[in-house]
């Protein structure tokens, strides 16, 4: 059945008024699957509401972020109290240092970090450290990964597969990208041949641990070990970009599951608790270049806010219980065995990649394990099943490359009803 998205259109046109695209950010303008996108009212556990009074599953959960679910009453009780004694103070608070020591517990390789107010921004501060540090200027990521929007990072693949790169968005300056290099994922010799030639030049080698912004794609068995081991070798800093995976897939990130110690890490999305919070850090020895201790500048208004730190606090206590990721692996592994049943059954030439509470269907034969092949998806399939999958009440992320999040929130009654609603939708495409 068709939805109701008379007062999504009206707000649609309202937005494109006065917002640069009508969003504030590119992804939710729904270019990738067409169609209006829907205006969210309220947020509660595994749902969403809309502006029209449709309710949905969420599978978007503010790209990882609610982890927990929406409106977690402990996470809104620590909000309230915090929210009682003002809002931002520009000075140094108490919890701020709590949240940095839970998260050093999680994460070892963490030994000082700083916070700061988004991904983008804990990235692009972590590279200027590990700049300043190494006293290099190049920089190595992976085609399909990203790691935000700032300039070093917004570069294409070369011409050659290991040529520096060129701007993959206007205003980035040509000189910029040409310090940049996007080699293909899991491509562990092509990795380890530019590392040879070209190691020397390196500052530091960014990667998403486990790939979610193509679709997931994990790292295929060697690949992480490889780039630890040749980062040593060249002397280049390997830093994990665990924006997302940093708390999804285990208390300890996708470096404890893998066992892979970086130099520096990047974090955000869950330990903001659904506020604005990023996170950087590292060794000790690499973190105190960063000012005002050291010479590399890095700065924020809004970093640490108290605000931000109180729900990051009620997020993290609430991850650290017994039995969390056991609870939301068996979800995951719920939703990965229907939806293997569903492919089996069905015509379509479907792959299925999960990590835990993370997953994609591609629209593609697979094997998925790097951008050449998430390219090569039936995005306009995905566009049909995204819409699909709306009229039956399952809101997933508006593009084929990015992934499906389950919350703790998420009952095995949701998980059926998903399935169910799955079944239905890839008939009817
Ligand atoms: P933010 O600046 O959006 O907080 O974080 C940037 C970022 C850094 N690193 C990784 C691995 C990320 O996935 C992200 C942002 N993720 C996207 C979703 N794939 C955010 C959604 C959006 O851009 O609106």
């Amino acid at each position: 059945m068709k939805l109701k998205t008379s007062r999504s259109k009206k707000l649609w046109a309202y937005s494109l008024k006065h917002l640069a695209g009508g969003v504030n950010s590119p992804v939710r303008a729904f270019n990738a699957v067409g169609g209006t996108p829907l205006f969210i009212r309220s947020a509660k556990g595994s749902r969403l509401s809309d502006v029209d009074g449709n309710s949905y599953l969420d599978y978007v959960l503010s790209w990882g972020v609610m982890i927990h679910g929406h409106a977690d009453p402990d996470i809104q009780a620590a909000l309230s109290a915090a929210l009682s004694k003002g809002t931002s103070y520009g000075a140094p608070t108490e919890a701020e240092a709590v949240l940095a020591e839970m998260i050093k517990r999680a994460l070892p390789s963490i030994e000082k970090l700083r916070f700061v107010s988004s991904g983008t921004e804990a990235v692009m501060s972590a590279i200027r450290l590990a700049r300043g540090y190494t006293g290099r200027d190049k920089i190595v990521k992976f085609t399909g990964c990203y790691h935000g929007h700032a300039d070093s990072l917004l570069v294409k693949a070369g011409s050659g597969a290991a040529t520096f790169g060129s701007p993959s968005s206007p205003g980035v300056p040509a000189q910029f990208a040409r310090n940049t290099v996007s080699l293909e994922y899991n491509d562990t010799n092509g990795f380890l041949n530019f590392m040879k030639r070209r190691g020397g030049e390196v500052a530091c080698v960014i990667v998403e641990p486990i790939a979610a912004n193509m679709g997931l794609v994990l790292p295929a068995p060697g690949f992480l070990a490889a780039l630890r081991k040749a980062c040593t070798r060249g002397g280049a800093l390997l830093l994990f970009d665990e924006v997302i995976t940093g708390f999804r897939v285990g208390f300890g990130g996708a470096q404890g599951l893998y066992r892979i110690k970086p130099d520096l890490t990047t974090l955000g999305k869950i330990i903001g608790g659904g506020l604005p919070v990023g996170a950087y850090g590292g060794r000790e020895e690499i973190m105190r270049h960063l000012s005002p201790a050291g010479r590399v500048y890095q700065a924020g208004t809004l970093s640490g806010n108290p605000l931000a730190m109180a729900a990051g606090c009620a997020a993290l206590k609430k991850l650290s219980r017994p039995g969390f990721y056991k609870k939301l692996e068996a979800s995951g592994r719920a939703m990965e065995e229907g939806l293997r049943l569903i492919i089996r059954k069905g015509g379509l030439p479907l792959t299925l990649n999960r990590a835990g509470s993370l997953f994609t269907l591609f629209f593609s034969k697979g094997p998925l394990k790097d951008w050449t092949g998430a390219s090569a998806c039936d995005t306009k399939r995905y566009a049909k099943y995204f819409w699909a999958m709306a009229e039956r009440g399952v809101y997933l992320p508006p593009s084929q490359f990015e992934t499906c999040f389950i919350s703790a929130a998420h009952s095995a009654a949701d998980i059926r009803g998903t399935l169910k609603a799955a079944d239905q939708a890839l008939r009817t495409i």
